[in-house]
């Protein structure tokens, strides 16, 4: 049986290029800076991203606690959306590794913080408060529907940071499919941001890791911390060349995926038992909600049966996601088997 795996981007299996890139790369000891395929990837980030430098890491994950370990103390404050991946999904890594304290903000539907709440949180300097440090956005955002985050959003939420002397972190796991939704350069909305740290991993493929990028300065500091979390990855060569097919080749074939995205939530809206909030829908991501009186772990569990895997992420929320080996025929076999399991309950 063919499986159509949508529970996430992060599935992609890396492409015959990235597989001879792998193969042929030269490396070198990386944590003397000496992996000449690692410099090239990092060279490469910095510059799509239009900052100083950057630095190749594990994971997303990993990528994040070491922006807000080189941007915070001990005893410092993160102001972060309650639905972020940093708070939400990273074992609050911030506190627990950091004793960093997370300040957690509402995030609106769009995946935006309220700019009036980010000020009014920001503490004054007083005996009794944490130093508010930091503030971490996210782009796309992967629990609000996989929003795009607009750059003139982004322009005054800077403002507001470093009118208090915070920085922006930005959690762009996903910032080429905004950039691609947007119709923008993913130059424009990283920008005002401080430090970026975006995912080869997920819609671009490859099999291994994601990007920091910031000033030189941010950088030395961020590559102290990943040091200390185990991250040192010496001949890190034969992952990062897959990361430099999957940055010259892998980006523009996004917008596929959010066709795909669409399709499948156009479809989706027609199956009885099955709401949708197709406008919220502009990248990679849906999510849909069941409410035929079937859980969503239930649906989910007979479209396994059935060759399509889904994510339930609530007791009736499922999410869907596209990506590359996701064809738009799959996507009408993936309707077939949802509209299957939900009329034949
Ligand atoms: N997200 C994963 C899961 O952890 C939920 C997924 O399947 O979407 N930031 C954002 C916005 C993310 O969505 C993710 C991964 C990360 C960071 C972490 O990346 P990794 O998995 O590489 O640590």
């Amino acid at each position: 049986m063919r499986i159509i795996d949508l529970r996430s981007d992060t599935v992609t299996k890396p492409t015959p290029a990235m597989r001879k890139a792998m193969m042929e790369a030269e490396v070198g000891d990386d944590v003397f800076g000496e992996d000449p395929t690692v410099n090239r990837l990092q060279e490469m980030a910095a510059d799509m991203m239009g900052k100083e430098a950057a630095l190749f890491v594990t994971s997303g994950t990993q990528g994040n606690l070491v922006s807000i370990l080189a941007h915070c103390q001990r005893g410092d404050e993160a102001i972060v959306g309650d639905l972020s991946h940093t708070y939400h999904y990273e074992q609050g890594g911030m506190a627990q590794v950091g004793g960093v304290h997370p300040r957690v903000l509402p995030n609106a539907v769009d995946g935006t913080l309220d700019l009036e709440q980010v000020e009014a949180a920001i503490r004054p300097n007083n005996v009794h408060f944490p130093r508010s440090r930091l503030l971490i956005l996210e782009n796309t955002h992967n629990r609000c529907f996989g929003a795009p985050l607009p750059p003139d959003y982004i322009r005054q939420a800077a403002d507001v940071a470093h009118r208090h002397g915070l920085k922006l972190h930005i959690d762009g796991a996903r910032i080429f499919n905004a950039a691609i939704a947007l119709g923008v350069d993913v130059k424009d909305l990283v920008a005002p941001a401080d430090s970026v740290t975006f995912c080869l991993s997920k819609g671009l493929s490859a099999p291994v890791g994601s990007v920091v990028c910031g000033t030189k300065e941010f950088i030395e500091e961020a590559r102290r911390a990943r040091k200390v979390l185990g991250g040192g990855m010496r001949q890190a060569g034969v992952i990062a060349a897959a990361g430099i097919v999957a940055l010259t080749e892998m980006v523009d074939r996004l917008a596929e995926d959010h066709a795909n995205a669409r399709r499948l939530a156009d479809g989706l809206a027609q199956i009885p038992g099955i709401e949708i909030r197709t406008d919220f829908v502009h990248t990679n991501i849906v999510y849909f909600d069941v409410v035929n009186g079937m859980s969503a772990a239930e649906v989910t569990e007979r479209a396994r049966a059935a060759g399509v895997l889904m994510l339930p992420t609530g007791p009736q929320r499922i999410r869907a996601v596209t990506h590359y080996g996701i064809e738009e025929g799959d996507i009408e076999e993936a309707l077939d088997v949802i509209r299957h399991v939900m009329t034949s309950a």
